[in-house]
């Protein structure tokens, strides 16, 4: 009689929530808070109303989101507009920030559903 090798199906290992999975939750916890508008978010945090997010509107988003403490904050802050800002004025509009949203807001409809981010960076 032959044998069957019995093809074991992948078992999901058991695993901890990591540090992306955290991350997501806070995002969407956050984005409830706007009804998953992009748009919505974006006006609230820009305080200044200029049509661009800086380095200390970004820190109020991540505060309230919940993520890192003051100087993290600012330090991940700093770094994100940096690396985003396309007309060196040191402000994210939304122009800089859409073609990244665009990866995650799969059906470009202007919102981020808590579907869309979990399925972000997997
Ligand atoms: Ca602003
Ligand atoms: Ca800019």
């Amino acid at each position: 009689m032959k044998e069957v090798a019995t093809q074991a199906e992948p078992v999901a290992p058991a695993k901890a929530p990591d540090e992306n999975d955290v991350y997501r939750d806070k995002a969407k916890l956050l984005m409830a808070k706007y009804g998953y508008h992009i748009k919505t978010m974006f006006e609230h945090y820009d305080v200044s109303k200029d049509g661009g997010i800086d380095a200390g509107e970004l820190a109020g988003l991540l505060r309230d989101a919940g993520f890192g403490n003051t100087l993290t904050r600012r330090i991940i802050s700093n770094i994100a507009i940096k690396k985003g800002d396309g007309d060196g004025d040191n402000k994210l509009q939304r122009s800089e920030l859409d073609p990244h949203l665009k990866k995650v807001d799969v059906n470009q409809d202007g919102d981020l559903t808590p579907d869309e981010i979990d399925a972000a960076g997997r």
